[in-house]
Parts: structure tokens; sequence; C-alpha cells
């Protein structure tokens, strides 16, 4: 049985919000936490009980925002202090959550403490991060080249595991653990509900291991920083295997409540910039696997599929074309109604897609520009920008398509970052009036999952087989039974053995559980005993 806690946190429907993409509300093309307090009742209406906000503090913005300088004060071009309480009370009087990013793995090269620490070896700053005269290992930055950057001031090299301006912060110096510890109390005496925890799987290292992460301390450090008290928390961590995220997740490790398993998102693609081609049995067969061990094992999951590191997953395994429609409402069902926390990028409600941009110019993500370069030393532009195009964490970030106008309803002004390309066709205003729309399908589900306890507590069971072409699962709480059924990419005769009621929910207004369905059509109904 699941903990009483994390019984209450599958009751959260999270929004995740990129601040710099959401909502602009002075005309500088940046949103803002003033355009964010502006769309509160609009996430109301779609059923989201719970914010997660991408970083907001002050920071050079060298990784929009994950390169932080002073995790105590809001950047500017976002807002004040002020703007961030007044977010957070208009949140709470709505009955809804908060939860911040935490990012405790490394700051930017511009903190008052990498200033300091790099002046020299006496100084009270000089064990924040890791100095080396040589390079103790050949670890590489996520984003390309070594690890390793010499620093001319300090006369050493530093390790940064991103860009040459985040340096990884050295948890074994104890004042480090006080001064993040001292970033948790802020915030949480601001109030905020929980925090999402940049790659906590790196707060630890063992230099003589050949990868960054699951160093012998983590665990340790994970409860000295947020273990303290009870308080919502999930980590994104390269975590593939149960018994890592027992070690985690377990109720009676006072570590995280939940974290994002990445499994499922391979789908697609050979890596991160090659596509592959998949059927969504990837993504069933995956997400089945993590139902059953997370339920053996009394784990919270969460249910996502698009983040702002991600480009939508609609594009890489479903129709983001011809069937945009029936594909992120199929993807929504197959997903949301299973046992977990939900998360939805903004964007999905509307079933955004990737944004294709064709000019290296038009990119803006470090990651891709660095990329783009590296590619272009071994292949023409034009398959190098391909790559890009594909795999590029731009494609979740461009601005959010509130309506058809210029700036698409998100600035008055120019955007940071080009428009996608195809919001005048997709976007919040045109889809919640459409005939078929993503929007309202989003609506009616998270309804029909906030309803009943069975979405949310129910035991999650799989009915069709490995081989079959589609997805149908139920969710089982008390006497009462729901069965969810999911086609994939094909027309076919699916029959469901059990008797229904009338569908509560379909994609493609169809009458009866079973019969042929349409490609990517789902329909959701309460088994009638
Ligand atoms: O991402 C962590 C991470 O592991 C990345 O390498 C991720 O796999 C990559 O962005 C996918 O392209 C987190 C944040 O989500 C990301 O936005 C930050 O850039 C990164 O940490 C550094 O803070
Ligand atoms: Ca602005």
């Amino acid at each position: 049985m699941l903990d009483e806690r994390y019984r209450a946190y599958l009751r959260w429907t999270i929004y995740q919000i990129y601040p710099r993409s959401f909502m602009d509300s002075n005309g500088d093309g940046i949103g803002d936490l003033k355009g964010i307090i502006s769309k509160l009742d609009y996430l109301q209406e779609l059923g989201i009980n719970a914010l997660w906000i991408c970083p907001c503090y002050q920071s050079p913005n060298d990784d929009n925002g994950y390169d932080i300088s002073d995790y105590e004060s809001i950047m500017a071009e976002f807002g004040t202090m002020e703007d961030m309480e007044r977010l957070i009370g208009e949140i709470h009087r709505r009955g809804m959550k908060i939860i911040m990013d935490f990012v405790p793995n490394h700051t930017s090269t511009k903190h008052p403490w990498f200033q300091e620490s790099r002046k020299g070896k006496d100084n009270p700053y000089s064990d924040f991060y890791f100095w080396f005269d040589e390079k103790p290992n050949n670890w590489q930055a996520a984003f390309r080249g070594s690890a390793w950057e010499w620093d001319e001031m300090r006369g050493q090299y530093y390790l940064h595991s991103f860009t040459v301006s985040q340096a990884d912060l050295n948890y074994e110096n104890p004042d480090v653990v006080k001064a993040m510890q001292h970033v948790v109390d802020f915030w949480r005496e601001k109030g905020v509900d929980g925090f999402r925890i940049d790659v906590i799987d790196l707060i630890s290292k063992d230099f003589s291991k050949k990868r960054d992460d699951f160093g012998p301390r983590l665990h340790e450090f994970i409860r000295e920083l947020i273990g303290r008290e009870p308080f919502f928390t999930v980590g994104e961590s390269d975590v593939h295997d149960i018994g890592e995220m027992v070690r985690h997740c377990a109720a009676n490790r006072h570590e995280l409540s939940t974290l994002f398993v990445f499994d499922h998102l391979e789908c697609g693609r050979a890596d991160k910039f090659t596509p592959k081609k998949d059927s969504l049995k990837f993504l069933r067969d995956c997400l089945i696997r993590w139902q059953q061990e997370t339920a053996e094992h009394d784990l919270l999951y969460t249910l996502f599929s698009d983040n702002h590191d991600q480009p939508p997953l609609i594009s890489r395994i479903a129709d983001d074309a011809k069937l945009r429609y029936e594909s992120a409402t199929d993807l929504a069902a197959m997903l949301y109604l299973l046992k977990g926390v939900p998360f939805i990028y903004q964007g999905q409600e509307i079933g955004m897609t990737s944004a294709h941009l064709d000019s290296i110019d038009d990119f803006d993500d470090v990651e891709s520009i660095n990329a783009y370069h590296d590619f272009c030393r071994t292949m023409p532009e034009e398959e190098a920008l391909g790559k890009v195009d594909f795999g590029s964490r731009d494609n979740a970030r461009h601005p959010m398509c509130w309506d058809d106008t210029e700036g698409a309803g998100f600035t008055t002004g120019t955007p940071w970052i080009s428009l996608h390309p195809r919001y005048r066709e997709i976007n919040v205003k045109s889809d919640r009036k459409a005939d078929k729309s993503v929007w309202r399908f989003y609506q009616s589900l998270l309804s029909l999952r906030r309803n009943n306890e069975t979405f949310l507590d129910g035991d999650f069971d799989v009915i069709s087989s490995v081989d079959d072409p589609y997805f149908i699962y139920t969710r089982a709480w008390k006497d009462e039974k729901w069965v969810i059924v999911c086609n994939f990419e094909t027309e076919q005769e699916i029959s469901v053995p059990f008797d229904c009621e009338a569908p509560a929910l379909t994609n493609l207004k169809r009458t009866s559980m079973s019969g042929v369905y349409a490609p990517y059509e789902c329909a959701i109904a309460m088994v009638s005993d």
C-alpha cells in the first residue's frame, strides 16, 4: 500500500511552466511572473491544481536559468520577489500548489561563491567547488567537451558537468550543505509546496569512476538537503532500475517523494539527435513495466511525456500532421489514467508539436548549438541542421501559442525566440473552439481522473497482450473497475472482454467499447458487473 503522504500527492495534477516562454505581461518579449499570474484561472479551468515553475532565479542565462547566480532572488526579466510572493499567494488562494525548481548540483560561475572561490586556496569559499591542478579523469560535459575547465585566476581546473559557466558544487564541504539548506529553508518559508530537483544523481562524485553520477555519499546528501521534513520532491535522475528507485523513493528512506523515470521517452529515437521509427508499443511496454514494478514496491510514479528538455513526444512517435488531434488525445489516455502523479508540459493540452526551425540562427539552446558545431565537423551542414532540428530542446521552448495574432498572444513585442511556425493553426484559442479539441479532451480526462478514486489509488492491470497493436488496461478500486482502450497506428477490430457502460470519454465519439477502432482512437468506460 502506498504511504499516506504519497496517496495525497496522487491528487496533484501538475503543470510545468517554462517561464521564459509562457506569458509576457510587459511586451519585452520574455515571459514573466505577472504573465503566469494572468493565466492561473486558465490553468484551473483546465483542471490543474499544482504548478512546477522552471528556474526563475537570478541568472546570466547561459543555460536559461539553470545557471544560477543567486538562489534567493528573482531574475529581473521575470519580475521581483514581490511578484513571486504574489504568485505564491494567488496560487494558494485558488487551492493550488507551487513547486519550485531546485538546482543543487551547480551554480553559475557568476555566483559570488564561485567568484570568491577562484580567488585562491585560502578563502572561506575556496572549497565550494572542485579544484585540481591536473584533470583527475576525462569526464565529458553533458553539453560536449571536457568537463574540466582551466581557470586562469585560480590557476587550477574546475569541474562543470554542463556548460563551462555552470560549476559543480562540492558537497564534501559541509559549508556547501549548509548554504544549500539555507536555500531550501528560504523557499519553504516563502510557502512553496515542493521542489523539482535538477540532476540530483550528480551531487556526490567519485573521481575514480567512469561517470560523474551516483557517487558514494548521494543518499546522505539528499537526506541532509531535503529529508529533514516531509515535503513534496520529485528528482530528476538517471534511474533505470527499480532497485535504484527504491533506494531514493521508498517512504522510509526520507529522501525523494518520487523521481522522473525517462525510459519511455527513448521511443522514436536512436539517440538524442537521431530519429528511429517506433510504434506506440514501445511506450506501452515501458509504461507497463514501471506501473507493475512501482506498485510492487509501493513507490509513487510520475506520469509525463514532455518537458523543457524534450521535443514533444507526439512528434517522435505519433502523427503530428494529419492525425494530430487523435494522436495527442490517445497519448493522454495512455498516460494520464495510469497510477501516478501527472505532469503536463505547457502546450501539451493543445497537442503542440516540435517546432522545426530552418536555420541554425533560429536556435538559442546552448546544447543544440554546441551539438551543431560538433556535427558540422563530420557531416554536411544540412544534415547537421536536420539532426539538431529533430532533437533540439528548443522544440519545447518556443513561446506558448495562445492565439493566432502577431505575437501568438504571448507578447505584444518581439519574442526572445522564434514563434512556433504552426502557431496560426495550433493555439489555445482555436483549439478550444474546434470541433476536435485536444484542450477539451484534456479537461474531461483530468476531471474524470480527479473525481474517481479508482483513477487515483486504484490498482492497475494490463488486459491486452504483448503482441496486440493496442493497449487495454484497467484501474480497479473496491468494487469499481474502469477500462481504457487505446489503439495504436492502424485501424483494427478490438474486443473488450468485459460488459461496459457507455464510454465516459472517447476521442472520436464512439458509442461502444468493442468494435473497429480508427488509428489512435481511444475510449474509456466503467465496467458493469
Ligand atoms: O537536465 C539534466 C540532464 O541530464 C540533461 O542533460 C538533459 O538530459 C538534457 O537537457 C536533455 O537534452 C537538467 C535540466 O532539465 C536542463 O534544462 C539543464 O540544462 C540541466 O539540468 C543543467 O542544469
Ligand atoms: Ca516580460
